[in-house]
């Protein structure tokens, strides 16, 4: 991607860059013909107008009608719930999912190959409406994922999507029927090696009539799948129920439910299989997977799947059987399906061997030049420079929070991609004013090189700066 017309986002300045638009655009190799733009040197300018501070939520209420984020050609109004931020939406044309030579793009191409038959798609913009992240989808009134902390809103009502689940009723009215959508997705999270603000998933369904013959013909299907999966070296361990707790939906035979949940586990655990046996180095001991009852709005019977690798087990995937309402609302009533998503980077450390999440944004050659297409190699670190640890202290104003997930916004806007991890060291509210005192150790290091004791002494400050301009923080 070119970046010559991208400025650096300034916290008051007006931010220009390019980004590929479009509704449902389809990948090579696919059942569905329909291209990509190739490059985002075909892309369509983007302008991201934040007029006021960011971090100055006061402003944005007070001085709404001059203010607005612009993202696909399409000027949003920003208002009270406004919390994106530069650092993120600088990442939204970046579309490291379809980069043939990225590990992101490798692993869509790869899944994308175990499922013959589907469409595959991407919605270029990540912006949807609240309605259709969450409500269409049935999450309550009350969902903890609605909550500012933990979401990106542009304003009440438009969020950078959480998950891209968010376009599934949009996909089957469109009439695919079987289809897989690598999109990125946005939440609000701590920084770790395995947390990201922004990642990436593929979601993926499937549906099916429900007359005799159909359903006999899922049946020899799913067969069919069973032998092939039970020649392989895969130990798969199952102790799933369906029960009061994860049941079949009302309206739905049992015995189609259970055509349909045994045709989403053969399919993931073929896909989850022929993804383990790509590694070229891989060894000869099977690859264990468990499947485990779960919980989604969405979906039931839901469930978890977790591979186990390098000694620990790994949640890749949530899927289950749609609920009706999600077919109804999409006008296909008549019919039954099931649904997936998993998260990209976390297969692919784990394939890698890709040891932190940062490195998925990385331009370093040492990074970009080890990885091939179709293949799945094991990443040779360059190096490991030395970290940084600073702590910043300061003084809560009574009746102001500032959560966790502000912080990490501020650190991530000011400091890049320059913070390994930052973790809360210390919290208490003093007896007397009330305000609470919090400490926060921020490890900086880079991955691509060394960082001076001045430089992130710099750094420090402008954190403590923003902090102080946000949330009135008083320094301790
Ligand atoms: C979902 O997002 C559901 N939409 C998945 C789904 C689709 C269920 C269709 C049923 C039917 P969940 O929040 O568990 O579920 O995220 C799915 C995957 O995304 C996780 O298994 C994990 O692999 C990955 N993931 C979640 N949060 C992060 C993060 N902060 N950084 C990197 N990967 C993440
Ligand atoms: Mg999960």
């Amino acid at each position: 991607m070119s970046t010559s017309d991208k400025e650096e986002p300034s916290s008051s300045s007006s931010v220009t860059f390019r980004l590929t638009l479009g509704r449902f655009a389809e990948g090579p190799g696919c059942s569905s013909s329909g291209m990509l733009p190739a490059s985002s040197d075909d892309a369509i300018l983007v302008v991201l107008c934040l007029f006021v501070p960011w971090w100055d939520r006061g402003s944005y209420k007070q001085r709404t009608s001059n203010t607005s984020v612009t993202i696909g050609g399409q000027e949003y109004p920003v208002d009270s719930w406004t919390n994106v931020t530069p650092a993120i939406v600088e990442k939204i044309p970046m579309q490291l999912y379809l980069k043939p030579h990225h590990p992101l793009g490798i692993m869509r191409s790869l899944i994308e190959s175990s499922f013959s038959g589907f469409s595959c798609l991407n919605v270029p913009s990540p912006v949807v409406s609240t309605h259709q992240n969450f409500d269409e989808l049935g999450f309550p009134p009350d969902h903890p994922g609605r909550s500012v902390t933990d979401t990106y809103y542009i304003n009440k009502e438009t969020v950078l999507r959480t998950h891209a689940s968010a376009h599934e009723i949009e996909i089957f009215k469109q009439g695919h029927d079987m289809w897989l959508l690598t999109a990125d997705v946005y939440r609000r999270d701590e920084i770790d090696s395995s947390h990201s603000p922004v990642f990436h998933q593929m979601d993926g369904a499937q549906h099916f009539a429900t007359d005799e013959a159909s359903m006999d013909a899922l049946q020899e299907e799913n067969e069919r799948l069973g032998k092939q999966l039970a020649s392989s070296n895969i130990i798969i361990v199952d102790n799933t129920k369906v029960g009061p707790t994860n049941p079949y939906q009302e309206g739905h035979q049992p015995k189609h439910a259970e055509l349909v949940v045994g045709n989403m586990k053969h399919s993931l655990n073929r896909m989850i299989y022929n993804l383990f046996s790509t590694r070229r180095d891989g060894n000869s001991e099977p690859l264990r997977v468990r499947w485990i009852e779960a919980y989604f709005p969405f979906t039931s019977p839901s469930y978890e799947v977790e591979a186990f690798f390098q000694g620990k087990w790994l949640e890749i995937l949530g899927c289950g059987v749609m609920k009706q309402r999600t077919l109804d609302f999409s006008g296909l009533p008549d019919r039954i399906g099931w649904a997936f998503g998993l998260g990209l980077e976390r297969l692919a450390m784990v394939l890698f061997s890709i040891p932190d999440i940062r490195l998925f944004w990385s331009n370093d050659p040492r990074f970009l030049s080890q990885f091939t297409p179709g293949e799945i190699t094991t990443f040779k670190p360059y190096s490991k420079y030395p970290p940084c640890y600073k702590d910043v202290s300061f003084w809560v104003p009574k009746h102001k929070i500032v959560h966790d997930n502000d912080f990490c916004d501020v650190v991530r806007d000011v400091a890049r991609n320059l913070v390994e991890d930052v973790k809360k060291i210390d919290e208490f509210v003093h007896p007397k004013t009330e305000q609470t005192s919090v400490c926060f150790r921020i490890n900086y290091r880079s991955m691509d090189r060394s960082l001076s004791n001045e430089e992130v002494n710099k750094i420090q400050a402008q954190v403590s700066n923003a902090l102080v301009e946000r949330f009135q923080v008083e320094l301790r």
